[in-house]
């Protein structure tokens, strides 16, 4: 769709920026702060980068006020944060924390007080390690009651105060690298097991979402969904049904869950197939459906291209590998799901993409992509789009007159805005767009080396130095594309 001129950012867009409470708040064990499972992981040797964990992080908990300031400072619109369940309830059931309860107010005051609209995620990865202990964390039914519980607090406290809310960030991510390889807690490998957590997280954000429109009748609530849309490597039909078949079990398997209250049903007869369906029990179906959000969050980073896969492949079938019964042929794993990874193997072989440049860390950089995925969402699920993550994660340095001059970060930056100027035109409602991330802070694998924010914190891997804030070169380019409205975008 060529347009000869593109419309303007709607009124009121919230031009934003977030954060998650683990990656930035440090205070780890203050002010009556219960561990999570992130503070437990973090200690298990060659979990995370050099070693590093969040006890310091960026130091926000401390330091908010500066923060808040600097948001203010570049007229940023709306800040989306999360909360650490485990600075309200520190066995995350049983008894309050009033001073977690305190330090958000607080925080969200300080936002309202500078004009800046609050986005508040309820989970971010951080449940809290005596719920993981005592239940199994999400692989129990008892942690929909923990997770109520805690959402129903925060709903009471902060209704007056925050219109936006976030239920879940990336379910799709924390499901899969904690429940099936092992990357993030709580470090199982059971595809299975991701399948049944997965389950029980759907029925949690569901009642949570319609606890919310109970309590909260003047809110917006939604989940914060990865995604990037899937391409097939060619016109070859086969590979067409391959990105197809990505794109339902990568992305439909939780949005149709989210968006329309069921599984869609290939998918689930695939994983029945499979011996690796979630266990439904009776009511839940009705419990599911009660999921209806205000609006459908998305984190963008990049999508994924497809091609057939070797057992589809009439040209290039190696039917030796089928025969033999390796451990690794998928068929297996409807006895021994914990052998494989992998049942997207019989669905689709996941490639690079020819057209793509990567970031240092490998993930693609495709803007058209976002287009494409704002377009997408928002004809198959029709609710408004809240973008609430997308940026650059590269490494800053600092020249010696101590500035940063992250020219390719704005490079970044504009390019998305640009093709999400262009799905607007196109016709996709789209409400708001916070980058990743406003400060440096920290990356949950990666340490502080990948840096993504407007702001540099003066710190790396093993020395917290000063946490002095800098603002970067983008920093000042970001507040010129909110004082337009967007409009220097073109
Ligand atoms: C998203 C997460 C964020 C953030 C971001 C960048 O998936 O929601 O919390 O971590 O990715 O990730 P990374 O730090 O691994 O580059």
């Amino acid at each position: 769709m060529f347009h000869k001129t593109l419309d303007k950012f709607p009124q009121g867009f919230l031009w934003g920026a977030a954060s998650a409470a683990y990656q930035v708040e440090g205070a780890w064990n203050e002010d009556g702060k219960g561990l999570s499972v992130w503070d437990n992981f973090s200690r298990i040797e060659g979990k995370t980068a050099q070693g590093t964990n969040g006890n310091v992080a960026v130091d926000h908990y401390h330091r908010y006020q500066e923060d808040v300031a600097l948001m203010k400072q570049m007229g940023l619109k709306a800040y989306r944060f999360s909360v650490a369940w485990s600075r309200i309830l520190p066995n995350g059931e049983g008894e309050v924390n009033p001073l977690g309860i305190q330090f958000y107010d607080n925080l969200i005051d300080e936002l309202r007080a500078n004009d800046i609209e609050p986005v508040l995620t309820l989970y971010h990865w951080d449940i809290p390690l005596a719920l993981q202990e005592k239940y199994g964390g999400w692989e129990s039914r008892q942690t929909i009651d923990a997770f109520l519980r805690y959402c129903a607090l925060l709903f009471d406290a902060f209704k007056d105060k925050v219109t936006y809310w976030v239920t879940f960030n990336e379910q799709n991510v924390f499901t899969t690298l904690g429940y099936r390889l092992e990357a993030h807690p709580p470090g199982v490998t059971d595809v299975k097991r991701m399948y049944e957590a997965n389950h029980i997280v759907n029925l949690a954000n569901a009642k949570a979402i319609d606890l919310f429109h109970k309590m909260v009748p003047n809110g917006k609530i939604g989940p914060s969904f990865g995604y990037g849309p899937m391409y097939p490597l060619t016109a070859n039909p086969s590979d067409v049904l391959a990105a197809e078949n990505g794109e339902a079990i990568n992305s439909d398997w939780w949005l149709e869950v989210y968006c329309k209250g069921r599984y869609p049903k290939c998918i689930y007869k695939q994983l029945v197939r499979l011996g690796i369906a979630p266990t439904i029990l009776a009511g839940d179906e009705e419990i599911l459906a009660l999921s209806k959000p205000d609006f459908l969050g998305i984190n963008y980073y990049h999508g994924g291209t497809a091609k057939v896969n070797i057992y589809e492949d009439a040209d290039q079938v190696d039917k030796i590998q089928l025969k033999t019964e390796s451990v690794t042929d998928p068929y297996l794993m409807q006895n021994n799901h914990k052998k494989s990874r992998s049942p997207e193997q019989l669905m689709f072989a996941g490639v690079d993409n020819p057209y793509l440049k990567k970031t240092s860390w490998g993930w693609e950089i495709d803007p058209v992509g976002f287009r494409i995925a704002l377009r997408r969402i928002y004809s198959k699920y029709d609710l408004p789009v809240f973008v609430t993550e997308n940026g650059l994660g590269a490494i800053d340095e600092l020249t010696e007159d101590g500035q940063i001059i992250d020219d390719y970060r704005i490079v970044y930056l504009e390019n998305h805005l640009l093709e999400m100027r262009k799905a607007i035109t196109d016709g996709v409602e789209v409400i708001g767009y916070c980058t990743w991330s406003f400060t440096d802070l920290l990356s949950w694998l990666n340490g502080y080396k990948k840096r993504y924010g407007f702001v540099y914190v003066n710190r790396d891997e093993l020395d917290e130095k000063d946490l002095a804030r800098i603002p970067k070169k983008s920093f000042y380019w970001y507040k010129d594309v909110i004082a337009t409205n967007g409009s220097m975008i073109e």
